[in-house]
């Protein structure tokens, strides 16, 4: 692993002032759970997770009111895991902050590794569960495979989980990567961008650009929807709802995932009016790119301010990838001379040493 951190702190106006930005690397191959990371925090969902090979990827969500209930894996021939992992979600505007334990997949009590405030005064938590998943998987028949959830502190105050299984897949004929995020998006509008190793070649036969959400807190038929706009143009305003869980707080969740098609809606502009199903979260990101590009830039904003983008996942096939977090600018300078020279002094050298890294 390597991890650098630019840092330049500067008195303003008598207060100190710190720009940090953490750099992952993430162009290794192999176990990156021992990865510290220092800014996953509520402002933007960035990478965690980073595996390239012959790999495919199984997602699932569940929200429920009852205390248990069934996530679900996608087993092919010969397929096991590479790794696993559990993101949960706190039911919005509770404050509600769960310990180890208090979320258990198969029996076995769920620890922690990364966990944030929201921006709907919640919290999202993060866990590496290969060790509780992988065992079954690996020797299960071709098919769903099952894994009972339970939420063994009070139900109504989890929204849901999302069981993200990264698998070695001998069907695979290519190299594919998977990146997962997760963190916080901004209510107010959140950016994040994923940079390409190589250039998109739009002739690759095997060119996959799958892209899914995770959001809590959302019920639909109603105002509560997340716009996303890929390279300016909009995908989506219709992304969220409760698509795998129940209209009740405490069970508010949908990811792209099983059972869900990347086609896009229809109409990009349709609202979360017409109820939860009419965007599934999951999405292609094929009609957004450029043969040749090097950069997709992805904002998300929600307009009722009440709901929780926590997870995402990006499927490359037969591509390499990285994914960058929003470098956002800090609130308490903006608009002032000083806090923009900072933040182009910083957004320079973020962009030297990364570069020095990675070309
Ligand atoms: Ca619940
Ligand atoms: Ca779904
Ligand atoms: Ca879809
Ligand atoms: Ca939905």
């Amino acid at each position: 692993m390597v991890l650098f951190t630019i840092c330049l702190c500067l008195m303003v106006n008598g207060f100190p002032f710190v720009v940090s930005e953490t750099i992952v690397d993430t162009s290794f191959i192999g176990d990156t759970r021992t990865k510290i990371l220092t800014d996953v925090t509520m402002g933007s969902i960035i990478p965690v997770v980073t595996e390239t090979g012959k790999i495919s990827l199984s997602i699932d969500g569940l929200g429920m009111s009852s205390a248990s209930g069934i996530i679900q894996v996608e087993k092919s021939s010969g397929a096991t895991v590479r790794s696993a992992f559990l993101a949960a979600a706190t039911t919005g505007f509770t404050m509600v902050q769960l310990s180890d334990g208090d979320i258990e997949l198969d029996g076995v009590g769920v620890s922690w590794i990364y966990e944030t405030p929201s921006s709907i005064e919640s919290y999202n938590h993060w866990a590496d569960v290969t060790s509780i998943v992988k065992s079954k998987f690996d020797s299960a028949l071709v098919g769903r495979v099952d894994y009972t959830v339970t939420e063994v502190s009070k139900s109504e105050w989890v929204d849901g989980v999302i069981l993200a299984v990264i698998i070695n897949d001998p069907s695979q004929v290519v190299d594919n990567t998977v990146v997962l995020l997760f963190g916080a998006q901004d209510v107010q509008g959140d950016t994040f961008a994923i940079g390409l190793a190589d250039p998109i070649d739009t002739s690759d036969p095997n060119l996959v650009l799958d892209f899914s959400l995770g959001i809590s807190f959302s019920h639909q038929p109603t105002g509560q929807f997340s716009q996303v706009d890929v390279n300016g143009i909009r995908l989506t305003t219709s992304a969220g709802g409760e698509d795998d869980g129940e209209a009740s707080n405490g069970a508010l969740l949908t990811v792209g995932g099983l059972d869900d098609s990347n086609a896009n809606p229809s109409d990009p502009y349709q609202t979360g009016v017409i109820g939860p199903y009419y965007d599934d979260e999951l999405y292609d990101l094929l009609p957004f790119v450029s043969n040749g590009d090097t950069t997709i830039n992805i904002v998300t904003l929600n307009p009722s301010d009440d709901d929780n983008v926590f997870f995402s996942a990006l499927f490359f096939g037969s591509a390499r990838a990285w994914v960058e977090p929003g470098f956002m600018i800090p609130e308490y300078p903006l608009g002032s001379l000083m806090g923009i020279a900072i933040f182009i002094a910083a957004l320079v050298a973020y962009t030297h040493i990364k570069y020095t890294l990675k070309i």
